[in-house]
């Protein structure tokens, strides 16, 4: 190798050395994730709702205004709630002046948010259930009034209600539900207006749990509340409940006094479980 072949690659192996760093900083630098949505993964009853958060990590700049887009994976499976939109006069009395009669906001039992609690706006829109569309904006009259979400916060900016299929058999071995953020349908901005740039997007999920033969309210307990719907379905005609097959005790496909036996047995005098 000659001198100046020497020198190149001694020169080369310096500047390698000084710019990778350079990209590593880059990427761990706070300015290119100025904020997280992070879509929490959790798990489903079939016939039941389940709230699904939205985790915001916001870093460098205050928040004052987003849409966020989420599509469903399996609409089959889960389907947002359809009702979440409505009209009502004003979150903040204090603040509302004539536009109050053309803010939209979200009923506060079916969207909730920490961090945007007493935003003049806050609004769930969805078409058929499977893509669910989320608004939110600060001051929307432009008297400072309430704030913007500060850098630094991390919390739940909102919980979208979802509702889980009732007929999803045990069998059924692909039970999660992908809740998908669209990019193109999400944006945030401060509080001049401009749009924040650099959002990561994480997705969630929803895993709809097996059923437990006999915790027929699904809440992973067994007690009398479970014997006296085992009794309204073997006896008074109730319907059954989700997901097919919970309150068959004994697997014959259909529930009479013998399932009923078996969950009194289990429930009050130490029988075994029934599983089949
Ligand atoms: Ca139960
Ligand atoms: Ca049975």
């Amino acid at each position: 190798m000659s001198r100046s072949q020497i020198r190149c690659v001694v020169l080369c192996a310096v500047l390698m050395a000084f710019s990778r760093p350079a990209v590593q900083m880059a990427w761990a630098s706070p300015n290119d994730t100025l904020l997280t949505i992070d879509v929490a993964d959790t798990i489903g009853t079939a016939g039941t709702t389940v709230p699904v958060s939205i985790f915001l990590q916001n870093l460098t700049d205050s928040i004052a205004g987003f849409q966020i887009s989420i599509t469903l994976s399996r609409p089959d499976l889960m389907v947002f709630d359809t009702t979440v939109e409505t009209t009502v006069t004003c979150l903040n009395p204090p603040t509302c002046t004539q536009l109050d009669t053309n803010i939209e906001t979200v009923v506060p039992s079916t969207v909730q948010g920490t961090l945007i609690q007493n935003w003049d706006l806050a609004k769930a829109h969805t078409e058929g259930g499977t893509n669910i569309r989320l608004t939110g904006i600060a001051d929307i009259d432009f008297n400072h009034y309430p704030q913007p979400i500060l850098p630094f916060t991390n919390g739940v900016l909102m919980k979208v209600i979802a509702h889980v299929a009732c007929d999803i058999p045990d069998t059924l071995s692909d039970r999660t539900v992908l809740l998908q953020v669209n990019p193109a349908g999400t944006i945030f901005t401060d509080p001049k207006g401009d749009t924040i740039s650099a959002v990561r997007m994480v997705n969630g999920s929803v895993t709809v749990a097996f059923s437990v033969k006999g915790d027929l309210d699904h809440n992973q307990t067994f007690n009398v509340l479970d014997v006296v719907k085992e009794i309204g379905v073997a006896f008074r005609g109730a319907a059954s409940p989700c997901p097919p097959g919970v309150d068959d005790l004994d697997c014959n496909g259909f529930v009479d006094i013998l399932d009923v036996v078996k969950l009194i047995s289990f429930v009050f005098r130490g029988g075994p479980q029934p599983i089949c």
